[in-house]
C-alpha cells in the first residue's frame, strides 16, 4: 500500500522555453512536490538558467528529443533518491500545474500505477489542441482499444506514474514515441491505469512538435508504430 501523500519527482522536458517555464514553474503546488527537474536538450535561450532560477534542478542531455530528455531527467532521479511518484509535465504552460493533485490522488489511495491527464475530458481553451493532435490522438487511442482493449482518450504528456511503475516499464524512446510507450507497456504488463480530466490552453511560446509540418508528421508515424510494436512484443 503506497503511502496517503506520497513524495513527487516533476520532470519536465524543455527545449526553448525561457517565456514559458518560469510561468509553470510558478504554477507547480511546490509544497507538495520534492523536486522539479528540467531537462534541457541544447537550448538556444535560457531555459537552463530560467529553470535554475525557478528553484529546478537542471539537467542538460546532449541528445535532441522528447524521450531522450524524460530519459535523462529520469536517469538523474534514479540516482539521487526517487520519489514515489513522477509527475511528467511539458514546458510550455499548456498545462495547468495546480491540477497536480487530482493526477496524483488515484496513485496515493493506492488505486492506480499510472493516472493519464485528459485535455480530452477536460476543458480545453478554443485552439489550445490543434487539429492534428487531436486526429493523432483520436487514431491513437481507436488503434490502443483495438489492439490492448483498453480505452484511452488521450495521451497527453501531462500525466502521474509510481517510480516502482515507472521502472517496470523500461522506457527507451527517444522522442515522439515517449508518451504512447508509457500507456501500451503499462497495458501489456497489467498496470493499473486510468485517466482523470485535465485543462489545455494555448502554449506559451512557439511549438516544437504539432504545431510544426515535421514535427506532426514524424509524430504521428513514430506514435503509430509505437502501438503497432509493442502489441506483438
Ligand atoms: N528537452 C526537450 N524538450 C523538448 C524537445 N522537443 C519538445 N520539447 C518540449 O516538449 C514539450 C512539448 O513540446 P511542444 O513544442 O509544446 O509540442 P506540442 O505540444 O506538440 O506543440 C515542451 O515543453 C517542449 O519544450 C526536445 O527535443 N528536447
Ligand atoms: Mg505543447
Amino acid at each position: 500500500m503506497p503511502p496517503e501523500s506520497p513524495s513527487i519527482d516533476v520532470v519536465i522536458p524543455a527545449y526553448n522555453e525561457e517565456a514559458s517555464l518560469p510561468l509553470v514553474l510558478a504554477a507547480i503546488p511546490r509544497a507538495l512536490v520534492s523536486r522539479v527537474v528540467v531537462v534541457d536538450n541544447n537550448s538556444t535561450d535560457a531555459t537552463s538558467e530560467v529553470a535554475a532560477a525557478g528553484g529546478a534542478q537542471v539537467v542538460k542531455e546532449p541528445q535532441p528529443g522528447y524521450g531522450s530528455a524524460c530519459l535523462a531527467g529520469l536517469a538523474y532521479i534514479r540516482r539521487h533518491q526517487p520519489a514515489d511518484v513522477v509527475v511528467f509535465l511539458d514546458g510550455d504552460f499548456s498545462d495547468h500545474p495546480e491540477e497536480l493533485p487530482s493526477l496524483v490522488a488515484p496513485i496515493g489511495e493506492g488505486d492506480f500505477d499510472l493516472v493519464i491527464g485528459s485535455r480530452v475530458l477536460g476543458s480545453r481553451q478554443p485552439g489550445a489542441l490543434l487539429p492534428q493532435a487531436r486526429a493523432g490522438n483520436f487514431i491513437a487511442c481507436r488503434m490502443i482499444r483495438a489492439l490492448y482493449g483498453h480505452r484511452f482518450t488521450d495521451l497527453g504528456p501531462f500525466r502521474a506514474i509510481s517510480w516502482s511503475a515507472l521502472e517496470s516499464l523500461e522506457m527507451s524512446d527517444p522522442d515522439f514515441g515517449w508518451t504512447a510507450e508509457m500507456q501500451v507497456k503499462a497495458l501489456r504488463q497489467g498496470l493499473r491505469v486510468t485517466e482523470v480530466p485535465v485543462s489545455y490552453r494555448k502554449r506559451v511560446g512557439v511549438s516544437k512538435i504539432t504545431g510544426t509540418l515535421r514535427g506532426t508528421i514524424l509524430a504521428g508515424y513514430k506514435i503509430l508504430w509505437t502501438v503497432l510494436r509493442y502489441s506483438t512484443a
